[in-house]
């Protein structure tokens, strides 16, 4: 669990959203000391160039590794940072031969593509299907189609690099969640619902949720209180009329 006592060794900037709770997952399971830092996104903190220097894309998650050889190092992309954090500690990343580069791969296939298209169909479900039928039509199929690869991925092993929890299968648990609340059918992904089931159990997994739960926004930071210009900004949507800084 966090350690807001003591100068934890790593700093989590971020929210409740999968690609931080990926790292948070992460931190359990090696059980490092870290403490967290909520951004506000809603109110675009993410923008401001005190925030840029840790991550000049203007995401969550961040991680600075306050004891790293050179001083404070500031980590984004979650990839990049689950790798990081398994060399670091040796695990949960074989070193060498094909177990790493199967790794690897469906961890890159999560960060470039698992992520990334389920993440526009939420976008386009709060959007609304009217708004943009194409868009939507089009991120549900590719929805179905990530959900399919999945489950016919650990069809064959129980995860996704083989017989071994690895990084791969940490990225991806959390965005496989969203089969519950996406317009398609969970109970046609069996076996990824049992690997969903397994990592769920995971004592981290557990610890986890309660982390998530422990981010939460002020009501005049939240996104109920958004105004229409933060959210313009925030979905870069009708030209981001503000752009930012
Ligand atoms: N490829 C990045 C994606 C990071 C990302 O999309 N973060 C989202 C939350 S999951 C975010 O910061 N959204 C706020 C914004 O885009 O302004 C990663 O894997 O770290």
């Amino acid at each position: 669990m966090p350690d807001d006592a003591a100068q934890a060794r790593f700093q989590l900037h971020g929210m409740t959203s999968p690609n931080v709770r990926k790292i948070v997952l992460m931190l359990e399971e090696l059980e490092a000391p870290y403490e967290t830092a909520l951004v506000k996104v809603f109110r675009g903190e993410q923008f401001t160039s005190e925030f840029r220097t840790l991550n000049p894309l203007s995401k969550v998650p961040v991680l600075v590794d306050r004891e790293a050889e050179g001083g404070p190092y500031p980590l984004f992309e979650s990839g990049a940072i689950l790798i990081y954090l398994a060399e670091l500690h040796g695990r949960f990343l074989p070193t060498g031969g094909p177990g790493r580069y199967e790794t690897l791969k469906w961890l890159f296939a999560q960060t470039s593509n698992v992520g990334p298209m389920l993440g526009q169909l939420n976008h386009f479900m709060v959007a609304g299907e009217a708004e943009a039928p194409y868009a939507f039509a089009r991120y549900k199929a590719l929805a179905l189609r990530i959900y399919a690869l999945l489950d016919e991925r650990l069809a064959a092993r129980p995860y996704l690099a083989g017989d071994d929890y690895s990084i791969a299968d940490i990225a991806t648990y959390h965005w496989a969640g969203y089969v519950e609340r996406h317009p398609v059918d969970p109970a046609a992904y069996p076996h990824m619902q049992r690997w969903r089931a397994a990592i769920a159990e995971r004592p981290a997994a557990l610890r986890e949720v309660a982390v998530r739960d422990s981010f939460v926004y002020e009501p005049a930071d939240s996104l109920a209180a958004a105004t229409p210009e933060a959210m313009d900004r925030f979905w870069w949507r009708d030209g981001a009329k503000a752009p930012p800084s």
